[in-house]
């Protein structure tokens, strides 16, 4: 049992436990445990055996329950209290934006009692019709059962990039390996995947496989055969693994990286020009010759076409682009110059400014913003005008002692509401650089989100809307807003719109940061740190970038600091 899957059972015993009219008192001490579990870095299993169970919020009781998850995995009560509601029940509070109240509802009035029979009641507008709920209501329900099937079936970017980096790494070790790449979504750093593809040319292809099913990440052979495998590795996920001929390498890579849409366009291509391609080879029409294969540039030559980055590769005008020689030439890690979103102790995050600012500089930035939290958003330890007063002269002296390194001062400041700001313009006139974003009243109607989006941007202090959808990738929907008019008036405005590289939100997505880069609207990557190894998100961020066709000049922290701060100054 983890730190999260304990404070998972104690939220679904908060849950159960309103279902059942309890103690409020009680479902309330559930609630705060599992947040206070979730907050604690160290292993819970580790203070178990160690008799050294002290957590706030955590008497007597919900330890001894700890220390029975801990030691056995299971916890009686639990276990007996689940069979008190009909199973289904639980299922439908997994549903994101669904939670006990409107699950005891459901099935008290309309006798709801699984995922199915909720989404029958939807479709119907049965829902509407019992509770006179608001006409949202619905597509809310229908648009989480969507999120929740899409999150069975589909892992996180970041974290099949992980098990694809470990798996690559064991891998390359075997003596019989001689070239080897990721394939799938996983190359084309799609925000979510569904299985990890792995290729390998060899002469030894037994001796790979043999490899390949005992690696460390193995939990379950799935498929295996003389040259293709599948395993299921402890995270769940599955990795398919292929060993193709060197002479055909290039053309399983790109046959193999896909899209499916990028195969098919690229197929009709080739036969217009007498060829046939496959993940064997390009070959001759007329008489089978092989005309390429070996490596991905030769297969894009043989098609007259250059080079074309996995990223673009989803038929989405890359391959008329190519033909036009007018790919872009896509922004690499390399020439990110800043962070310019980090959190630091003075807010929610977990470091002082000077551990994050050497951290940031060991990922090879010049400069970074500190962008803490403002006053109101009590949960996240805004800082009140005074603090950041306080904050602005401690990074002044941190300044003083960096070389060839800048810490910005910075804030992330909460867009209220009705649009205005959480700052005075007094206060928002000390930063270097301030960001907005909205962090409540989420249900607001299209209009209503729309225009207060826009009267930030029209603050001249605001140079940078950060994850300017709300959504958590599977878990909460964007917000309804109208991203035209908000992109046309960050053109306007000369604002900048976020990438925010943190693994569940990378938002924008892909297809709006590239609508944006059309309209001409200055794209930013910001990690939202809120501890030092975070800045390595930074990756994931332009990851999304590329995929919505940025280069170098469409995005801020590209700029030098003196060219930033100038074009900061320039809104102003
Ligand atoms: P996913 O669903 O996240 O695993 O996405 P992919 O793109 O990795 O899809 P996957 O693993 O089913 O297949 C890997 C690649 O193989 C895919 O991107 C393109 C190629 N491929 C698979 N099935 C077909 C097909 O029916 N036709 C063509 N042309 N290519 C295919
Ligand atoms: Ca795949």
């Amino acid at each position: 049992m983890t730190n999260n899957e304990i404070a998972h059972i104690f939220r679904t015993i908060a849950d159960i436990l309103e279902i059942n009219d309890e103690n409020f008192f009680r479902i309330r001490a559930y609630r705060r445990a599992a947040q206070n579990i979730e907050n604690i870095t160290e292993d819970i299993r580790e203070m178990v055996k160690e008799q050294r169970l002290h957590i706030p919020g955590v008497g007597v009781d919900l330890a001894q329950k700890i220390t029975e998850l801990a030691q056995t995995g299971k916890l009686e009560y639990f276990e007996a209290l689940k069979k008190k509601i009909p199973a289904g029940l639980l299922e439908i509070m997994s549903i994101p934006g669904i939670g006990p109240k409107t699950t005891k509802l459901l099935h008290e009035q309309l006798g709801i009692d699984s995922i199915a029979a909720l989404e029958k009641a939807a479709h119907e507008h049965k829902i509407t019709a019992v509770f006179g709920l608001k006409e949202k209501t619905e597509e809310n329900i229908l648009k989480g059962i969507a999120l929740l099937r899409h999150k069975h079936e589909h892992t996180l970017l970041s974290t099949a990039m992980a098990v694809a980096e470990r798996i690559t790494r064991e891998l390359s070790r075997v003596p019989e390996l001689s070239r080897m790449s990721v394939a799938g979504s996983v190359r084309r750093q799609k925000e979510t995947v569904q299985d990890i593809d792995v290729l390998v040319t060899s002469t030894q292809a037994q001796k790979i496989m043999d490899a390949f099913i005992r690696l460390s990440p193995v939990s379950e052979i799935l498929a295996q055969g003389p040259t293709k495998a599948a395993v299921r590795t402890i995270e769940g996920i599955q990795v398919d693994l292929r060993v193709v001929e060197p002479e055909s390498f290039g053309a399983a890579l790109v046959y193999f990286t896909g899209s499916k849409e990028h195969n098919i366009a690229i197929r009709e291509l080739a036969k217009k020009n007498g060829l046939k391609i496959n993940e064997y080879g390009v070959f001759s029409e007329q008489d089978e010759r092989r005309v390429a294969g070996a490596t991905e540039e030769d297969v894009y030559a043989a098609l007259r076409l250059p080079y074309i980055p996995p990223e673009l590769r989803e038929n989405r005008g890359e391959i008329e682009a190519a033909m036009r020689g007018e790919l872009p030439k896509l922004i690499e890690r390399p020439q990110v110059r800043a962070d310019l979103h980090v959190h630091s102790e003075w807010s929610d995050g977990n470091s002082s400014i000077e551990a994050m600012a050497a951290a940031a500089r060991g990922r090879g930035f010049e400069y970074m913003a500190i962008t803490d939290h403002s006053q109101s958003l009590g949960v996240a330890h805004g800082l009140s005008p005074a603090r950041v007063s306080e904050q602005i002269a401690h990074i002044k002296t941190l300044n003083k002692k960096l070389k060839n390194f800048r810490i910005l001062c910075g804030t992330e400041v909460d867009i209220k509401a009705d649009g205005t700001l959480d700052f005075s313009d007094k206060v928002l006139e000390q930063f270097d650089v301030v960001l907005a974003a909205v962090h409540s009243g989420f249900k607001q109607s299209r209009d209503q989100m729309t225009m207060r989006l826009i009267t930030a941007m029209r603050n001249p202090y605001v140079a940078i809307i950060v994850h300017p959808s709300g959504r958590l990738i599977d878990e909460r929907p964007a917000y309804d807003f109208d991203f035209e008019a908000v992109a046309d008036t960050a053109a306007r405005t000369g604002t900048a719109l976020e990438i925010n590289c943190y693994p569940k939100r990378l938002d924008l997505d892909d297809v709006h940061v590239r609508r944006a880069r059309e309209k001409g609207v200055m794209v930013s990557l910001g990690t939202d740190s809120h501890s030092p190894e975070q800045f390595q998100c930074m990756d994931l961020g332009v990851a999304v970038a590329r995929r919505g066709w940025l280069e170098p000049g469409n995005v801020l922290n590209c700029l030098k600091l003196e060219e930033f701060l100038k074009r900061i100054k320039q809104k102003h």
